[in-house]
């Protein structure tokens, strides 16, 4: 074979190697670490296995204690930590030294290397403040989407935010000094309007240009590169509904939508968590998606049997990669108590450790054993 011949072959190689590695499956950001690639891959793949079980600010505080090191209210109560853990950056756009729910963000970043250390998955939310009015996430003053938007009178705040958030999340690195991969959940609920960001107070158009603006900022000016992207709603009711604010499937890894059960209708809530997760799944086979609930909770879980009664029985059938139960936040400063997983005592405890056992709820154990940053 003459040399130019042998070249050509070789080019032809590489070539088709490159082809081969760009079909495989890939976050939306086409630059995203090993790490995060294969989280993302790992996650699809482990749907066959069952469900990862999550838990807002779980090694932060429980019911009854705050900031005890290696604690966590599911660790007490089935001896192993949750597999999916959330974390939350509201007020970091302030300058506070801690969240909105008051946990220090140098405490958290610990805890997420912590978590990662274990082979566990961390994803993030952010309740940021209204950037037009300076009050809170839930103040809904008209005009505050379109004002943060290119050419918007409060643009320049909103990217400034984005930087305090990059900041953030560019400290998040693993032993080897690799970046640990986060699952960022921004603009959650979208499709309510308890939110500025809700549907009341902006157009489909308005509310999907800042998430592409989002992603976009982050991905490609801030240059972070371990992010996964999670869409989510609140309740809905069909796919036209969930799909009337999502952004396009080149934005978006993971989607998913938040749902609480109220009140004592426990088939009402299987029902509806069964017809959510239908349409959910159907979309993200459709769409070669991640589907995961994003959000869920029984506001003190009063039902005795709740986990493999109520919860499970909305949940089993259906293909989806992790569950995130609400925090943990005991009694708060209104007087209020709000958690949503049993600490040791509390009645649906003994329930909790049965749905632990079934084969395919997974926690820490599985997470670790499943090597989700590996390929
Ligand atoms: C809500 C409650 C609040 C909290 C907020 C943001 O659902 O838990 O207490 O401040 O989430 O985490």
């Amino acid at each position: 074979m003459s040399i130019s011949m042998k070249r050509y072959l070789l080019l032809l190689a590489i070539l088709f190697s490159v082809a081969v590695a760009y079909a495989q499956d890939h976050p939306v950001d086409k630059m995203a670490t090993k790490e995060t690639v294969n989280l993302y891959r790992n996650l699809k793949k482990q749907i066959a296995n069952g469900v990862f079980f999550g838990h807002q600010d779980d090694l932060a505080y429980g019911v009854n204690w705050r900031y005890e090191p290696g604690k966590s209210d599911i660790r007490e109560v089935t001896g192993d930590y949750p597999a999916v853990y959330g974390w939350e950056l509201g007020h970091i756009e302030i300058d506070s030294p801690a969240n909105l729910d008051s946990v220090p963000f140098d405490r958290m970043k610990q805890f997420i290397r912590d978590a990662y250390n274990r082979g566990g998955v961390v994803t993030i939310s952010w309740h940021l403040n209204n950037p037009l009015t300076g009050k809170s996430a839930w103040d809904p003053s008209p005009g505050t989407v379109a004002s943060i938007l290119p050419n918007g009178q409060k643009h320049d705040l909103y990217t400034s935010w984005l930087d305090k958030i990059a900041a953030f999340l560019s400290d998040l690195k693993g032993d080897k000094g690799e970046f640990i991969p986060v699952i960022f959940r921004p603009f959650h609920e979208l499709n309510g309007s308890w939110f500025w960001w809700g549907k009341n107070h902006c157009t489909p158009a308005e509310i999907k240009r800042l998430y592409q603006f989002t992603v976009t900022y982050l991905r490609d000016h801030k240059k972070l590169h371990h992010l996964l992207y999670a869409f989510n709603t609140d309740r809905f009711g069909s796919t036209e509904e969930y799909l009337e604010r999502y952004p396009g499937d080149d934005w978006v890894d993971v989607i998913g939508f938040d749902i609480y059960q109220r009140g004592n209708d426990h088939a009402k809530f299987i029902t509806d968590i069964h017809t959510m997760l239908s349409l959910l799944t159907s979309l993200a086979k459709e769409r070669n998606k991640i589907p995961a609930l994003t959000e869920f909770g029984y506001g003190q879980v009063p039902a005795a049997d709740w986990w493999t009664n109520t919860f499970w029985k909305g949940i089993e059938n259906h293909a989806i990669s992790f569950v995130l139960a609400w925090r943990n936040a005991g009694k708060k400063k209104d007087g209020s108590i709000e958690y949503y997983v049993p600490y040791p005592g509390q009645v649906s405890a003994a329930d909790f450790v049965r749905f632990y056992a079934i084969d395919r709820t997974l926690f820490q154990q599985e997470a670790k054993r499943a090597k989700l940053y590996s390929n």
